[in-house]
């Protein structure tokens, strides 16, 4: 079995510190980061995310999964990140209001790291007021809101709304993302951006800042 196989298999049972220890020397062995993420991590993480829906395995299963891909990110992240010397812009992230998955936001948080964003994390179940604090204290110039739950994703369009109550909407450029969000959502709510992944939303924030 490849290391990378094992990093999701040992992730699956939730082997913090295997996981860990495999990241390690997958590195070591001059794997690409990418493939230990996608092929490894991501994977792991997709294949108890399959069985959660088929009741096959429950929360207490899926938190200690969970807990496991952030060892493993731990190990990765000096190697996803590379930050040139300016920051391209400020980026308030979180997980809106009632929703407390993190490890997709963590992934985009790290991602813009590595796009050369000072990135403002705010943590999970964010309120619309805080997300408005927190950018206006950081004189930010993104918005990045992630929902996991179908229940959660109105709290978007609540955080948007406020931004135009409070008429500072258009201060800020908004992205949108997490499983249950997709591009026609994302319009229907207002929000300027949604992408799909980690490394898109990366990109498109570089080049919607650079636009503006
Ligand atoms: Co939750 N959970 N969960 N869970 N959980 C899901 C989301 C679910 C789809 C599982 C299922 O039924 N198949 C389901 C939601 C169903 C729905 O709403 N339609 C669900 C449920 C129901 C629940 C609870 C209600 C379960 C319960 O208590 N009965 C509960 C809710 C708690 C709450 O939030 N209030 C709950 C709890 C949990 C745990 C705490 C156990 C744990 C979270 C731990 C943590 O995050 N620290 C957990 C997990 C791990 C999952 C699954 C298995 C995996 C999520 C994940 O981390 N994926 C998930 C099933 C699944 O998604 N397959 C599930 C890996 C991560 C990298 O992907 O977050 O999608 P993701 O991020 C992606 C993209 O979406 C994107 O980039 C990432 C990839 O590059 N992205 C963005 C994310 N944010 C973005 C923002 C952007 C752009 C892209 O722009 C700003």
């Amino acid at each position: 079995m490849s290391t990378i196989t094992e990093i999701s298999e040992f992730l699956q049972k939730g082997k913090a510190k295997d996981v860990k220890a495999l990241v390690q020397q997958a590195l070591d062995d001059n794997e690409d980061p990418k493939a230990i993420l996608n092929d490894g991590l991501l994977s792991g993480m997709s294949i108890i995310g399959e069985k959660f829906k088929n009741d096959e395995v429950f929360v207490p299963e899926v938190l200690v999964a969970a807990r496991a891909m952030n060892a493993g990110l731990s190990i990765l992240e000096p190697k996803l990140i590379e930050v040139g010397n300016e920051p391209v812009g400020r980026v308030v992230i979180g997980t809106v209001q009632g929703d407390l998955h993190d490890i997709g936001k963590n992934l985009v948080a790290m991602m813009l790291k590595g796009a050369g964003f000072e990135v403002v994390d705010i943590g999970v179940d964010v309120e619309p007021a805080t997300f408005l604090e927190e950018a206006e204290n950081n004189n930010a110039d993104l918005i990045c809101m992630s929902a996991l739950l179908t229940t959660t994703m109105p709290n978007m369009e609540a955080t948007i709304s406020l931004l135009k109550e409070k008429g500072v909407r258009d201060k800020y450029i908004v992205m949108v993302g997490g499983a249950p969000v997709n591009e026609s959502f994302a319009e229907e709510i207002g929000a300027d951006y949604y992408t799909p992944d980690a490394a898109t939303c990366a990109e498109v924030a570089k080049e919607a800042v650079l636009a503006k």
